[in-house]
């Protein structure tokens, strides 16, 4: 089905600056009429076969001015990207040449379009569903090869489908609960059993699913890291072995880094924000004072926090602060200079420090370089939660988790009213509330506001 939006969007699609070509997309039911009036081509616009690129220029048509030399591609109803008849303007890629085509055809019948508004019409008219939008934008924004594979999974309708199939299933079994009630001589009533069968197939389904949502989370946004520590254990120095770069200062005084450093690298597909922090230690200087309190904020932000330790020199009183300060976070140990005689026992971090996790901890010599590669494997492994096996789909978007989760609460509160013995009619409620959450994830039932609050996340012109 395509719904006749009345009015006709414009927007550069491509970004604005210097490049090879500028493209201007105009779509709705007056796009090739816009067209029509500011290209000059072989023939008119308007009898340009659908999808196929011609030779021409665009004109200002009050003085017939040439503007830029393009190639003109009209897309008819509904083989377009938004389903309505859609011009594709390519031209030269300046600002000036690409906003001034812009201009004309604001001004001989479309208007500007919104973010994400061609998106938001390819989802209105059936294109595509809610979730596949949103993937639109997810694998614009990718930031690593992973979060583009998860992306563009769900772009291509993976999670749908699977969702679809559920959703398929649970309103089969409301069907045959509501033809029970409606009609109690002619419908046998389904037997426990099989109710119980088809709402914990369900439910598996989307705990597997739910299962995912971490990981996809991960590859999507990627987490915060920080590096925490005394002074002088070797906090830079890691900070630079993992970008493999002399991004920090690195000195043996105690005190150097004093502000916080951050910076982005992806380890194994997941984008990190890797922060250098000052080291934690009370002193009288000022500057290093402030450090330090950003230093306590960023650990206090950060989703996973490396505690350096010094094993070269006796555990002290500033470890004990560092370690009470980021205790409670999720947490990786390194215990670095493992190249010097070490001054104490990984068995002495339970005696000097109350109530450590021994098992997280790991040697490293950043001087060397050893200990590196198993410790970037326990990073990715603690972010992903511990090893999970690549999956097909993944759930990435909190919308989706937040449905999911709410969904599987439905299901939980149906299996109890079966398992009670309660009456149909109250399963039947239940599953369909499961249902109704997995429509949202798709948008086959979904408010106004959301669609609104998804499509202002992307940009002009998509
Ligand atoms: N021998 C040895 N020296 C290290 C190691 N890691 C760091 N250092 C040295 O320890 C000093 C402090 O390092 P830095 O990274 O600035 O520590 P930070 O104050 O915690 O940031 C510098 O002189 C580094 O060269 C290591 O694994 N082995
Ligand atoms: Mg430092």
């Amino acid at each position: 089905m395509t719904l006749l939006l009345s009015d006709t969007i414009a927007a550069i699609s491509t970004p604005l600056g210097e490049g090879g070509i500028g493209i201007v997309r105009v779509s709705g039911p007056a796009a090739f009429t816009v067209a029509e009036r500011l290209f000059r081509g072989a023939a008119p616009a308007s009898e340009l076969p659908s999808h196929r690129p011609t030779l021409g220029r665009i004109v200002d048509p009050a003085t017939n001015a040439p503007v830029d030399q393009v190639l003109l591609t009209l897309f008819r109803a509904p083989h377009s990207y938004t389903g309505e008849d859609t011009a594709e303007i390519s031209g030269h890629g300046g600002i000036v040449v690409t906003r001034r085509v812009l201009e004309l055809c604001v001004s001989h019948g479309a208007r500007l379009a919104r973010p994400g508004e061609f998106t938001e019409r390819a989802f209105l008219n059936g294109k595509i569903d809610l979730a596949q939008a949103e993937a639109v934008i997810d694998t614009i924004r990718a930031k690593s090869q992973a979060g583009l594979r998860v992306a563009i999974g769900q772009l291509e309708g993976r999670l749908s489908d699977r969702l679809k199939t559920v959703r398929h299933h649970l309103l089969e079994l409301m069907a045959h609960i509501e033809a029970t009630i409606d009609f109690p001589d002619d419908v046998e009533e389904p037997v426990t059993g099989v109710t119980l069968g088809a709402i914990d197939a369900a439910l598996e389904e989307i705990r597997r699913l739910l299962d995912t949502a971490e990981a996809g989370r991960v590859y999507r946004e990627g987490i915060g890291v920080a590096i925490a520590g005394k002074p002088n254990v070797g906090k830079s120095s890691l900070m630079n072995a993992l970008l493999r770069d002399a991004r920090a200062i690195v000195t043996e005084v105690p005190g150097t880094t004093r502000d916080l450093l951050e910076e982005s690298l992806t380890l194994g597909g997941i984008p990190l924000r890797l922060v250098d922090t000052a080291g934690l230690r009370a002193t009288e200087d000022v500057v290093e004072r402030i450090g330090v309190g950003r230093a306590k904020e960023a650990l206090q932000d950060a989703d996973l926090v490396l505690l350096v330790l010094d094993r070269s020199r006796p555990l002290d009183a500033e470890d004990r602060d560092a370690w009470a300060t980021v205790r409670g976070k999720r947490l990786l140990v390194v215990l670095n200079q493992a190249d010097l005689p070490p001054a104490w026992t990984p068995e002495d971090l339970n005696v000097h420090l109350d109530g450590f996790p021994p098992a997280d901890a790991l040697e490293t010599s950043l001087s060397t370089g050893a200990g590196l590669p198993e410790l970037e494997e326990r990073i990715k492994a603690t972010a992903l939660g511990g090893g999970i096996e690549p999956a097909q789909v993944y759930v990435s978007n909190v919308r989706h988790r937040a449905a999911l989760d709410a969904a599987a609460e439905s299901l939980e509160e149906a299996r109890a009213t079966v398992t009670g013995g309660l009456p149909l009619d109250l399963v039947g409620n239940d599953v369909k509330a499961a249902a109704e959450r997995l429509a949202e994830v798709t948008g086959e039932s979904v408010t106004e506001d959301v669609i609104t609050e998804i499509f202002q996340r992307f940009c002009v012109g998509k």
